[in-house]
C-alpha cells in the first residue's frame, strides 16, 4: 500500500535526536527550517547521508527483538536510493552480499528508495535474499525449508523449478512499479554455504546438512523520521542456536533432531531421556564448529548474551532505555543459561525501527 505524507513531528523528533548525538553535524535548527518546507511542499523530505546512516543504526538500536545490538555503531550503511530498474537493484543486492563477506561477515545495510508518499515502490518479495526452497513432499513431509512451501509454489507461478532438493537456493524476486515482477539466480560467488559436520560424530556429515553463512532480512521496512524506505536488506551473523535450534530442528523446517537421536541410539520411547535435548545439544555443536571450521563467522548464544548484557550497560551510560522483547532475546535454546533470562525489559516500540510490512503503521 502507497505510504502516507511524512508527520511533520516525527521528522522533528529524529532530526532532534540525530544532530544532538551526533554535535559534527551543526545546528538543527536551520535543517528543521528546510525540512519543514520540504514536508510542506511535497509531503516528504530528502535525508542527508549523515542522517540515513545514523538513522539506520538508530533503527538497530531499536531493535527490540535483537540480540545482537552492542556493534550498532559498526553498521556499514550503502545508500542506494538512485537505483530504480530491478536489474539495477538486483546487482547491488548481488554487491551486498559480497560487502557482507563470506568469513569474517561485517553487518550491513543497503537503502533503497524512499516510498513516495501515494507512490507505488520497489520491493523485494524474499524474507531474507538467501533462503532454501521448500516443497510439499507426498507424504506430507516436506522436502527443503517447510517454511518456504509457499513461497516456493509461488515461484513455480512465475515458471521457476527448484531442482527439488533439499538446499536449493530460491530465486530473488524483484517488483518495481514499472517492471512488475522480475526473478533472478543469485551467482555462487554471492551464497556462502557451509556443510554441516560434527567433532566427534563421523557420521554426522552423511545427514548432508548446510546452511548458507550470511542471515540477510529484506522484508522489513525501514523507518526513518517518518520516512519510508520499503527495500533496506541488512545482515549481520548467525547466532549459532538460529540454525542449530530453530532452523535444523523446528518440527515445520528441516526437523532432524528425530534422525540425530536414531544415529545416536537415544531411548526415544519416551520423553525423559530427554533424547530431544541431547539430539538438540550435538546439532548446535555440530553447526558452531562447522562455522569455526569454515571460517565463516557465528556466535554462540553465551557469547551474545554477554555481549548484549554489555550493549545495555553501555547504553545506560549514555542515558538510554535498551527496549527488548523478553521473548525473542533469550535464546531458544538453554534458556535459563542466559544472563538475558533472568530479567524484564522495557518494550518500548521507538523510532527510528525495523518493521515488518503488515506491521508496519502508515
Ligand atoms: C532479530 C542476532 C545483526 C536487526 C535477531 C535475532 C537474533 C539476532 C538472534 C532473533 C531472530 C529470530 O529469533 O528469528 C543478531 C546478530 C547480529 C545481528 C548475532 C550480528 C551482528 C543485526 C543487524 C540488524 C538487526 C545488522 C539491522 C541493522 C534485527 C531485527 C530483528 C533481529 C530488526 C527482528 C527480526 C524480526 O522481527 O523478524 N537478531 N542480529 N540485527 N535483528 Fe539482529
Ligand atoms: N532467525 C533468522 C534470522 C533472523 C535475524 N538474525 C540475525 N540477523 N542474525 C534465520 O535465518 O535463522 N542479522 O542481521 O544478523
Amino acid at each position: 500500500d502507497p505510504v502516507a505524507p511524512v508527520d511533520p513531528g516525527e521528522a522533528e523528533d529524529f532530526l532532534r535526536r540525530c544532530y544532538a548525538e551526533n554535535p559534527r553535524l551543526g545546528p538543527v535548527e536551520p535543517r528543521l527550517a528546510i525540512v519543514r518546507a520540504q514536508v510542506a511542499a511535497t509531503g516528504t523530505y530528502v535525508h542527508t547521508t549523515d542522517e540515513l546512516s545514523f538513522g539506520a543504526k538508530m533503527a538497530w538500536r531499536n531493535a527490540s527483538r535483537c540480540i545482537g545490538r552492542l556493534y550498532w555503531r559498526s553498521l556499514v550503511v550503502l545508500d542506494r536510493r538512485r537505483a530504480r530498474t530491478a536489474d539495477q537493484i538486483f546487482s547491488l543486492l548481488v554487491h551486498h552480499l559480497q560487502a557482507a563477506g563470506t568469513g569474517q561477515l561485517r553487518p550491513v545495510i543497503s537503502i533503497f528508495a524512499a516510498a513516495q508518499p501515494g507512490q507505488p515502490f520497489a520491493r523485494v518479495w524474499n524474507e531474507q535474499l538467501i533462503r532454501y526452497a521448500g516443497y510439499r513432499g507426498e507424504d506430507g513431509h516436506a522436502v527443503g525449508d517447510g517454511r518456504q512451501v509457499a513461497f516456493t509454489a509461488a515461484m513455480r507461478g512465475f515458471g521457476w523449478r527448484g531442482k527439488g532438493e533439499h538446499f536449493d537456493v530460491l530465486p530473488l524476486v524483484i517488483e518495481t512499479p514499472t517492471e512488475g515482477v522480475r526473478l533472478y539466480e543469485l551467482p555462487e560467488r554471492a551464497v556462502r554455504e557451509v556443510p554441516i559436520t560434527h567433532p566427534e560424530y563421523g557420521w554426522f556429515a552423511e545427514l548432508g546438512l548446510r546452511w548458507h553463512a550470511v542471515p540477510a532480512i529484506s522484508n522489513m521496512r525501514l523507518t526513518i523520521g517518518g520516512v519510508h524506505y520499503p527495500l533496506a536488506p541488512f545482515n549481520g551473523w548467525y547466532m549459532g542456536t538460529e540454525v542449530g535450534a530453530r532452523n535444523l530442528a523446528d518440527t515445520d523446517r528441516y526437523d532432524v533432531l528425530p534422525t540425530i537421536a536414531a544415529r545416536m541410539a537415544l531411548d526415544t520411547t519416551k520423553e525423559s531421556t530427554l533424547w530431544r535435548d541431547r539430539a538438540l545439544l550435538e546439532i548446535n555443536r555440530a553447526v558452531l564448529w562447522s562455522f569455526e571450521k569454515a571460517g565463516v563467522r557465528m556466535s554462540d548464544h553465551h557469547t551474545e548474551s554477554q555481549r548484549f548484557m554489555a550493549h545495555i550497560r553501555n547504553e545506560e551510560k549514555a542515558g538510554r532505555e535498551v527496549p527488548a522483547d523478553w521473548t525473542w532475546i533469550v535464546p531458544p535454546m538453554s534458556g535459563s543459561l542466559s544472563p538475558a533470562f533472568h530479567r524484564y525489559y522495557p518494550e518500548m516500540d521507538l523510532r527510528p525501527a525495523f518493521y515488518l510490512d503488515d506491521e508496519a503503521a502508515a
